[in-house]
């Protein structure tokens, strides 16, 4: 058997588990959200941010996947919203078995919101369903405007791309404008925010968006 048909198995084994999630996030009536950068970009920020926003409003949920530690679910954790850690001991991306199994094991009668934050990596995730609504994918000012053209299949496959770290615009040499075009030359149809973690500065904006998705 070649190399190319046993991943293809893999691909289809995925995807038919994220397929039977979708459905049963669908049936809960939770909107899933799967959270994709280089590491650092911002994602765990980004759901603190997100979460000190809107956990007064709505139900939040985060699985959260690392390579190695759970600092992240730890900083999640910390404000109140339930939240699993998976430790992937050294692979890239997460698969839809990992979000079944982890899903198992949040304990909430109602979530109106899953937050998935993939492991760091602009790559590996890209290609795994997660039996997500949106791929959302984080870049930040300081990691260059030509990401989008480099790692086009990121940016292809999300509806989404968060510009993190707009407070550092006058300190780096990257675009914003050159991401913005770069990225919908990939992606026409990418929905675009500008925030800053640091100083909430665009953090109103996105969550408004996912009130929106959320009620739909
Ligand atoms: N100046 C500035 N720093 C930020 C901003 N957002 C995040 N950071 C910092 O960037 C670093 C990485 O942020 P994280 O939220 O841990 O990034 P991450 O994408 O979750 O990282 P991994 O989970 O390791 O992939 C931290 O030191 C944050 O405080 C921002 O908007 N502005
Ligand atoms: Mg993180």
């Amino acid at each position: 058997m070649s190399v190319m048909i046993v991943e293809r198995k893999v691909l289809e084994k995925n995807d038919q588990i994220a397929s039977e999630l979708r459905k049963k996030f669908q049936t809960k009536g939770i909107f899933v959200i799967n959270l994709l950068s280089s590491p650092g970009s911002g994602k765990t920020s980004l759901i603190e941010r997100t979460a000190e926003q809107l956990k007064d409003k709505i139900n939040i949920s985060v699985i959260v996947g690392d390579v190695q530690t759970d600092n992240d679910a730890k900083r999640i954790g910390s404000l109140n919203i339930p939240v699993v850690q998976i430790i992937t001991n050294g692979a890239c991306h997460l698969d839809a078995q990992l979000i079944k199994d982890a899903f198992d094991k949040i304990e909430q009668e109602k979530i109106d919101l899953l937050i998935i934050e993939n492991v760091g990596n602009l790559v590996c995730p890209a290609g795994y369903d997660l039996g997500e609504d949106k791929k959302v994918v984080l870049l930040s000012t300081t990691e260059g405007d030509d990401k989008p053209l480099k790692y086009p299949a990121m940016f292809r496959n999300s509806s989404v791309l968060i510009i993190n770290k707009t407070d550092l615009i006058p300190y780096v040499d990257a675009s914003v404008k050159e991401i913005e075009n770069n990225a919908t030359s990939i992606n026409s149809s990418i929905k675009i925010f500008k925030v800053s973690c640091k100083t909430s500065e665009g953090i109103e904006d996105w969550c408004n968006w996912l009130l929106i998705q959320i009620k739909k």
